[in-house]
């Protein structure tokens, strides 16, 4: 019942953060009946952490700022980075300092990082990809760990048979353009209807990359049978075998579901993503009558079962063996009454407002609001509304090559999410 108690808990959070205008983030508004007090809300948030970048590449005789705190933070906002139609997904490569937009019709499109957009794409496979609906098109987009040594990349799209494909590319000569004519085809899935084709495309610590495979608007056969594709996501080795290598370590490759799945049980895990700093996956799924979910697993945890379709989020939902089938239950839930369609984000793991440091950060398509919570000791803690933060309808979040994190929406908008600082 602990799921309830926090649903609740959520919801007058909610009502209480409606009428607060405050920007001060370090809010202490933890729902009280959550697991242990958190007391480090502002001790757990130091500037250090996190950050490979700043101190270990410049062990010189410098002995300057590097414990130097930054302006206190009033607050944070958004700020509108670039104007791309529809984008679906939002990746750099760790370390490169533009920012790859992959546009629903198909266009990779690239933006520097004043926000300025290349004149042409990057990749454009608008010919090959069909977006019909509100959910096919150019879904998902993903940079090899060793994209600055080998070039590769991943998209996931519906491709003109409203079948989904998950293909490789490699840049081209010239390191603005990808190369054309370097696709690999991994994997066709032949779906059922043109409805929960997921996408979400994330490499983990493990080096392997994971890949959001809805359960095809199948009526919700699928999501129980791991031995399936659908309704998973799955773990591949991307650098070993033709087209791929199932990773020795799979949960199923020695039998119970296809070796390929890494998690079942879901409907249309359309964001996911991983936080390598706590090594695990943050796996929001959309839900179908009532409930949306965020899931938290760890990565170590291969063949976790997510319950759908015997539940929907923590509720049993019309099966009968329900009650006697083990599945993973949700962190975080909401009905219906306060969204429709839930757009998972990201831990924030970026330098500019280390005072995040943790914070998990997502969206309701519908309502637009954006709401965060850390993840501790199995639980969802500081659990917050940040009203402050008005995007419109959210498609998808993003991270660039630092772990800034950017918001993607429908009518075209993509989103900086930036501090505000006290002036020194
Ligand atoms: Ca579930």
């Amino acid at each position: 019942m602990r799921f309830l108690s926090l649903a609740v808990a959520l919801g007058l959070l909610t009502a209480a953060c409606s009428g607060n205008d405050s920007t001060e983030p370090t809010v202490a508004a933890v729902p009280s009946t959550t697991v242990q007090p958190t007391t480090t809300t502002t001790a757990a948030v130091v500037t250090t952490e996190a950050r490979p970048a700043t101190a270990a590449t410049t062990s010189t005789t410098t002995t300057t700022t590097t414990t130097q705190p930054p302006p206190e933070l009033l607050g944070v906002e958004l700020v509108l980075f670039a104007a791309i139609d529809w984008p679906l997904a939002i990746a750099a490569p760790h370390g490169d300092s533009r920012l790859f937009v992959a546009h629903r019709e198909g266009r990779i499109e690239v933006v520097g990082a004043g926000g300025e957009v290349q004149e042409d794409p990057f990749l454009d496979l608008s010919d090959r990809v069909r977006a019909n609906g509100i959910e096919q098109g150019l879904l998902g987009l993903a940079f090899h760990p060793s994209y600055a040594d080998n070039g590769r990349f991943y998209v996931y799209f519906s491709d003109e048979n409203d079948d989904t494909r998950l293909a490789e590319y490699t840049v081209g000569s010239d390191p603005a353009f990808a190369d054309p004519g370097s696709y690999r085809e991994l994997m066709l899935f032949d779906q059922p209807t043109e409805r929960h084709n997921a996408g979400m495309l994330e490499f983990g610590p493990d080096g392997y990359l994971y890949v959001a495979v809805g359960d095809g608007g199948d009526g919700g056969h699928n999501g129980q049978k791991s031995d399936t594709l659908f309704g998973t996501i799955l773990r591949i080795d991307v650098d070993g075998g033709e087209p791929y290598a199932v990773p020795g370590d799979n949960p199923f490759v020695d039998g119970g579901g296809a070796p390929e799945v890494w998690a079942y049980g879901l409907r249309n895990p359309w964001r996911f993503s991983i936080d390598a700093e706590s090594n695990s996956m943050f796996i929001a799924d959309v839900g179908q009558q009532d409930w949306e979910e965020v899931n938290v697993v760890s990565l170590d945890q291969g063949g976790a079962n997510f319950g759908w379709a015997y539940r929907e989020g923590s509720r049993c939902f019309s099966h009968p063996e329900c009650e006697e089938t083990e599945t993973v239950l949700p962190v975080v839930e909401y009905g219906h009454s306060d969204g429709c369609s839930i757009t998972g984000g990201y831990v924030y793991r970026g330098a500019d407002i280390p005072e995040l440091n943790g914070t998990y950060f997502y969206s309701d398509w519908c309502t637009g609001w954006i709401r965060s919570f850390r993840y501790e000791g199995g639980a969802a803690v500081d659990v917050r509304e940040w009203p402050e933060l008005d995007p419109g309808q959210v498609n998808t979040f993003g991270v660039d090559g630092f772990g800034e994190l950017y918001i993607g929406t429908w009518g075209g908008d993509v989103w900086k999410l930036v501090p505000i600082r006290a002036e020194t």
